[in-house]
């Protein structure tokens, strides 16, 4: 009587798990909806070569030259730039591939696993792109930005739309909102999670955490944007880096913060265009 109980139990459960979600809510990153194609000129999307050069991470571009994504796309061992190529804005990835080389990776040196921190790259293009309406760079933050929560910003990008659950066919690139969640509080939430000292930060001083249980990136969104518009003007706060799961409870996304790398950015990457 029991095992039947448990067999009706687990068998009503997949069926749950399988079956389909409200249109509305069957597009995401984890939420939010489709992007209109006026929005978001520098998404980029990086490329690796397998039996086709395939999504492997978001990246943003910054300079017409050069692309912010995520140290934990590229490394932190060190691969030829040529298995790695740049897709640069596209409504639907991979319909209109015009792909471009990359000159040069540059991992930050202090990168070893995305909870360490320091899960930032460049990758310099082979060319300066031609800047457009539809295809430019994103600014970067002043240094003393914080972004404090109830600012506003949005993440966007090609991955999963939620755990486990890949972007289904077109593949149009997906947007969604995120609420900032301030540092101190997104650690104090990974606590409760981790089995991870108090005194020990989770949430280190050079990451920013972002999102909710309805609204967050995912698997596949690494190494892209998240852009805030601060007095006007839009700007990167992040890069997608790491998480617990995707829109889970207690476990925002987290974003290496931009503003704690902008000298090691500049050291690379020209101020002027
Ligand atoms: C990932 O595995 C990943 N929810 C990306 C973003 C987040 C978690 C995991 C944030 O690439």
């Amino acid at each position: 009587m029991l095992k039947r109980l448990l067999l009706a139990l687990s068998l009503l459960a997949s069926l749950l798990q399988a079956a389909p979600r409200p249109a509305e809510q069957q597009v995401g990153i984890v939420g939010g909806r489709e992007a209109s194609e006026s929005k978001w000129p520098w998404q980029v999307s990086l490329r690796f070569k397998a039996n086709f050069w395939i999504h492997i991470c978001g990246g943003s571009l910054i300079h017409p030259q050069w692309v912010l994504t995520a140290a934990h796309c590229v490394g932190p061992r060190i691969h030829s730039p040529e298995l790695f190529q740049v897709q640069l804005r596209e409504q639907h990835l991979y319909y209109e591939d015009q792909l471009l080389p990359v000159n040069r990776i540059i991992v930050n040196p202090n990168y070893y696993t995305v909870e360490g921190g320091a899960d930032i790259a460049l990758l310099e293009l082979g060319d300066p792109v031609n800047v457009s309406s539809h295809v430019h760079p994103i600014a970067l933050p002043p240094a003393l930005e914080t972004f404090p929560s109830g600012t506003s910003c949005w993440v966007t990008g090609w991955g999963d739309i939620d755990n486990n659950e890949p972007l289904p066919p077109p593949y149009a690139l997906k947007q969604v909102k995120v609420p900032i969640v301030e540092n101190r509080l997104c650690d104090r939430k990974y606590h409760a999670g981790l089995y991870t000292e108090d005194n020990v930060l989770i949430v280190r001083d050079d990451m920013l955490c972002a999102g909710n249980t309805e609204r967050d990136s995912c698997q596949g969104d690494s190494g892209g944007p998240l852009v805030c518009k601060v007095k006007g003007t839009w700007m990167q706060a992040g890069v997608v880096s790491w998480g617990e799961g995707c829109a889970e409870a207690n476990h925002p996304g987290i974003y290496t913060r931009v503003t704690y790398y902008l000298d090691w950015i500049h050291s690379y990457v020209p101020e002027h265009s």
